[in-house]
């Protein structure tokens, strides 16, 4: 069946069967992207003044290691800030006979070239023209009909990490496999169980499917919901950009630094959430850690009660996830990052400002942020949109 209308993908974006691949390539690393754009006056977005002269040596120390310049959001149809929020709920096209929703969502796969540091372009695989793919997200119970369609230039799937039957597992060669470019399939399941999970390509070579980009986080909230909270989704992901099988670039949600330029604006004393899922290819560990904070730990999110608790790092392996949890006693700006200081050094490294309520409003607008994107992180659960 060929496919009608691909998602997310505009004619400017999407690269086309054939067109692909090699003119794409940019075969620069890092530190020479961070040269060539320090030899370019490249204005910044954000007043950089503002937050540095007065911070600790940390920081400026930091800023000085940063990557230079800002990554073109609209261009990549894009924002790690507004991907943190944006939950995919599919359309509600019914009950089933126990009451739970029936969940429709559409997802498209294609070739889009995405830029992941300023002036670094890589030629990336993505589900609905986007890096990470959409965050689907529902709730314990729902049946979800995702519907499929490969736009790209090779054969792909969707595999979900959860309960459901072997037909719908997305595995290329098994039941239905790989999905041709040109062909569509529904996955159907049941949303099970609650948890932070993820789904990502499963063709082969898997390894190369996964780094071109084709991963995304499958939320499923628990039937009673979770203490409210702000929520927040971050990938840890990585890329690859001269194919020499190590990773150039890494980050969360895909554009290095990019929480360095726009601290994540939370409020003192408000419970945060992270959904934290690692995807990078190559290295065999992630870390996540959190400065001058402790938080409480949902291994996979498949429980309500914490499997660690008072920690400020924790570690991932390739497809691990988990649930943070923590409050901010002071105002001010924490820095989170990898601990494998490489990582961190290569764009995975970001801050939390946190500020008292009545400094919240500005803050948002300080990193280009409205009370749209505060109602979606405070909003986030399923279980709330439930018909
Ligand atoms: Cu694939």
């Amino acid at each position: 069946m060929q496919p009608s209308t691909p998602k997310g993908f505009s004619r400017r974006r999407f690269v086309g069967l054939g067109l692909g691949g090699a003119a794409a390539l940019v075969g620069t690393t890092v530190l020479q992207a961070a040269q060539a754009q320090a030899n370019t006056p490249t204005p910044t977005p954000h007043d950089m003044g503002a937050m540095s002269p007065d911070s600790e040596g940390e920081y400026d120390s930091h800023t000085a290691a940063m990557l230079v310049g800002a990554v073109d959001h609209e261009r990549n149809g894009f924002d790690p800030m507004q991907m943190l929020v944006d939950w995919d709920y599919g359309s509600q096209t019914g009950a089933a006979e126990n009451g739970s929703a029936i969940r429709e969502y559409d997802v498209s796969a294609g070739d889009i070239e995405i830029e992941i540091a300023p002036g670094l372009f890589f030629p990336a695989w993505a589900y609905n023209a986007r890096v990470p793919g959409p965050t689907i997200r529902c709730v314990e119970g729902d049946h979800l009909r995702i519907h499929f369609a490969n736009y790209g230039s090779h054969p792909h799937t969707m595999h979900f990490h959860g309960f459901h039957p072997a037909e719908m597992d997305g595995v290329s060669g098994e039941y239905r496999g790989a999905v041709n470019p040109g062909d569509s399939f529904t996955y159907a399941f049941d949303a099970d169980p609650f948890g932070c999970h993820l789904y990502h390509c499963h063709a082969q070579p898997l390894k190369r499917h996964i780094h071109k980009g084709m991963y995304g986080a499958f939320i499923i909230d628990p039937l009673e919901g979770r203490p409210p909270a702000r929520e927040l989704m971050m990938i840890m992901n990585a890329f690859d950009t001269n194919f020499d099988g190590g990773n150039e670039i890494y980050a969360v949600n895909t554009v290095g630094h990019e929480f360095m330029r726009r601290p994540i604006p939370i409020k003192v004393g408000e419970l945060v959430r992270i959904y934290l899922i690692n995807l990078v290819e190559f290295d065999l560990i992630n870390s996540f850690h959190l400065h001058a904070h402790f938080f409480d730990y949902y291994d996979t999110g498949t429980t309500l009660q914490p499997t660690s608790r008072m920690i400020d790092t924790i570690a991932q392996v390739q497809g691990q996830r988990g649930i943070l949890e923590f409050r901010s006693r002071y105002p001010g700006r924490y820095m989170f990052h990898a601990h494998v200081s490489e990582f961190a050094e290569l764009g995975w490294m970001g801050f939390f400002n946190a500020v008292r309520p009545e400094d919240y409003d500005a803050a948002l607008a300080e990193v280009g942020l409205d009370e749209e994107w505060d109602y979606k992180s405070t909003h986030g659960s399923a279980v709330e949109q439930e018909a």
